[in-house]
């Protein structure tokens, strides 16, 4: 790890440290849900599921990637987004549910995809980004190209039966997948260790020969390098394998969620082991000065706010449009 791939890291956990936190921000008083009310001043309205204190398994995952590799998501997806190298202004519009957004600004948050840079998209249904990211192996695979596909899903998502076809069928085809499980500790309100039996992720994986490394995922330098082994040998043709990122929600499930269910001294402990934090300290060593820190957080933050400002300006989408794009209208019969 040289101090420069390092500091390159920090500047992408910054980025998406900002967005995240200016997205929250603008959303409140949104949602109605977990109590709270819905407010007309909040700009983004939809639900936001925050990866802030998750920054380092997308920003390591990411940087082992080339651009024509594809990416899968979840529903907290922004970090896999802005690592991927999709743009943030436009990523904002559609949070804002403007018509520059990456879906017209009619899907939000779930819904975006930038194919430019491999990202094929944020996906509101648990799991269901496995098998997507299976099936664009295989396509990979019929075509010769030599891209990897990078596959985001939480602890939760390990419970859910696709995680066992998608799984099943990359190891069969022996297909170009890192399967990474971005594990922060909860699903929903519900913490991990008491809805997942026997030995999780890698010990699943590992059932179905894939051979899988765990990894503390608030140290960017020690997911960026097992990231690095395990795209090596997916890329070279050794089929699939799973990356176990240990993680912590820092935020609610979404951002309304006060998170009252979980132990303070918990949080604080997670806290403590912020991924920024974790990677000033290493950059300490190399002889980096905060000041230089601070001045790649205030460029993200600067970057940030320019989007912001692009999203509160920009039109929001006619309304002659609600019914485009989207995947079912209904039949005219029925109605
Ligand atoms: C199939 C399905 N079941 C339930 C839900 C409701 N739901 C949304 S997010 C979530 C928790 C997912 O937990 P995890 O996979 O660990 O991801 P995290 O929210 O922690 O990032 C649930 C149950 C859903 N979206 N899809
Ligand atoms: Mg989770």
């Amino acid at each position: 790890m040289t101090p420069e791939r390092l500091l390159s890291l920090y500047r992408t956990m910054a980025l998406i440290r900002a967005f995240e936190n200016a997205a929250e921000e603008a959303s409140r008083g949104g949602v109605a849900a977990f109590g709270a009310a819905v407010g007309a001043e909040a700009r983004v309205r939809g639900p936001l599921h925050l990866s802030t204190g998750q920054e380092a398994v997308a920003a390591g995952v990411c940087a082992n990637l080339e651009r024509a590799d594809l990416v899968t998501s979840t529903h907290r997806g922004h970090g896999h987004t802005l690592a991927k190298g999709a743009d943030p202004a436009r990523m904002m519009c559609e949070l804002f549910g403007r018509a520059t957004g990456y879906n017209g600004g009619k899907g939000g948050s779930m819904h975006i995809a930038d194919f430019s840079v491999g990202m094929l998209g944020a996906n509101g249904v648990v799991a269901a980004g496995i098998p997507i990211a299976a099936g664009a192996a295989h396509a990979i695979r019929l075509r010769g190209g030599r891209e990897i596909v990078a596959c985001f899903f939480g602890d939760g998502a390990v419970n859910r039966g696709p995680f066992l076809e998608g799984l099943n069928w990359a190891r069969i085809y022996a297909l170009p997948v890192l399967f990474v499980c971005e594990d922060n500790r909860y699903s929903a309100t519900t913490a991990t260790e008491s809805m997942t039996a026997g030995g999780g992720a890698a010990a699943r994986a590992a059932s179905l020969g894939i051979a899988a490394t765990t990894v503390d995922g608030n140290d960017v330098a020690a997911v960026d390098e097992a990231a690095a082994e395990l795209v090596a040998a997916v890329r070279g043709g050794g089929g699939p394998r799973l990356l176990h990122a240990v993680t912590y929600r820092v935020k609610g499930h979404v951002s309304v969620d006060p998170a009252a269910y979980r132990d303070p001294e918990e949080v604080a402990r997670a806290l403590a082991q912020d991924p920024l934090a974790v990677a000033a300290r290493r950059l300490a060593a190399f002889g980096v000065a905060e000041t230089e820190l601070a001045r790649i957080r205030a460029a993200a933050e600067a970057e940030i706010a320019a989007a912001v400002a692009a999203a509160d300006a920009a039109p929001f989408p006619e309304a002659g449009l609600a019914y485009t794009d989207i995947q079912d209208v209904g039949s005219g019969l029925w109605r």
